[in-house]
């Protein structure tokens, strides 16, 4: 079964203009900082930058429908609106950038956007490519043995996780939907769909043209999802979030994004991507899409645009200063997590 989400302007949300504007302004954030990261990777001062630009309103739409601390979530690289929907703050997610010591994801060990914590219940993958896939079948799994064990639903928590389009080709993601659909798992599976893995375009790794219909494959449902929209990502998200606490299994969500960047820091898209591909991409960005929603409804005034802007660029600049001023981790401690540390 594949089922398409309304658009924006076809919602019925159950969100109030406050809800609305909030996930504004975690959109915003998302942009922002993400943004702050390339300058500062321009400027030799961190080693590597994944963004999320074009990908706001999946990641911030579809985060606002989880219960942070309750749920747990699994994002994947490019997740910084998730974290930052979940309650990371700018300054934990420079840590990381800066890879200091005091990072909360692996104290300046990981590469940077191998985000987790552990009190929003944020669990990191692995740089393999879709490991966290399997993982969150595992903890649906968890989720599924606890309730069976009850032989009630004691524990409604929901494992919620995310990956590109080209990941989905992997066979653990397989592995994973095939778990999850035969044991009716309590796993999202959110795939968030730029046509792209690096350089190479979808139809180059797959034969279909939506990845959500993969999910029939595995007994439960695909949604197609406009990834632009804020709104459409929030209500698909919160419909299979509801039929995974009630017992009812797995959805996968796709998410049709932009990646408005290159893949990464290291790569230079205008060796495979056209310069009309680029100038198109352009008209699809969900943070300029989202803002004029919010101004033709009356809910945002360019005034509180700017006001907003303002404020968010005060607490990236204080993150960012923050955390290049925090210590980088003591060498000694190089080999800690990789072999048995003994007191002699
Ligand atoms: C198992 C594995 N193979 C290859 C890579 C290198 N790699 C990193 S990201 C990436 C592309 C992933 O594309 P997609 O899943 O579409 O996600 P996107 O980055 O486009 O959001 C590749 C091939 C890797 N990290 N792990
Ligand atoms: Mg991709």
């Amino acid at each position: 079964m594949i089922v398409k989400a309304l658009p924006v302007s076809e919602q019925a949300t159950v969100l109030s203009s406050d809800d609305l504007r909030k996930m504004f302004e975690f959109m915003l954030l998302a942009r922002l900082l993400d943004e702050r990261q390339w300058v500062v990777n321009r400027q030799g001062k961190a080693p590597f930058v994944i963004s999320c630009q074009g990908h706001e309103a999946a990641q911030v739409g579809s985060a606002y429908a989880l219960q942070a601390g309750k749920d747990w979530v699994l994002p994947y690289y490019r997740g910084l609106g998730v974290v930052l929907t979940l309650g990371m703050s700018p300054e934990d997610v420079m840590l990381g950038v800066f890879a200091r010591a005091t990072d909360p994801a692996s104290g300046g060990r990981q590469m940077p956007a191998h985000y987790s914590s552990r009190p929003l219940n944020i669990i990191s993958q692995s740089s393999p490519t879709g490991t966290q896939v399997a993982h969150a079948a595992g903890v649906g799994l968890a989720i599924h043995i606890r309730n069976s064990i009850a032989r009630e639903i004691v524990d409604d928590a929901i494992a919620w996780v995310s990956f590109g389009e080209g990941t989905s080709s992997q066979g653990d993601v397989h592995e994973a939907m095939n778990l999850a659909g035969t044991h009716k798992l309590p796993v999202l599976f959110c795939c968030e769909n730029n046509s792209y893995a690096i350089s190479v375009p979808q139809h180059k790794q797959m034969g279909v043209q939506d990845v959500a219909s993969r999910a029939a494959g595995y007994g439960f449902p695909g949604v197609v999802v406009d990834g632009t929209d804020p709104i459409a990502c929030y209500e698909a998200t919160k419909t299979a979030v509801e039929r995974a606490r009630r017992g009812d299994g797995p959805t996968l969500l796709e998410f049709k994004c932009q990646r408005l960047t290159p893949h990464s820091s290291d790569d230079n898209d205008r060796s495979y991507r056209s310069t009309e591909e680029l100038k198109e991409m352009r008209l699809h960005d969900p943070l300029h899409r989202y803002t004029k929603y919010l101004k033709d409804e009356g809910i945002l005034t360019d005034v509180d645009e700017q006001a907003l802007r303002a404020r968010i660029k005060d607490q990236v600049d204080a993150a960012t200063k923050a955390a290049e001023a925090a210590a980088v981790p003591d060498p000694a401690t190089v080999l800690r997590h990789v072999f048995a540390e003994t007191n002699d």
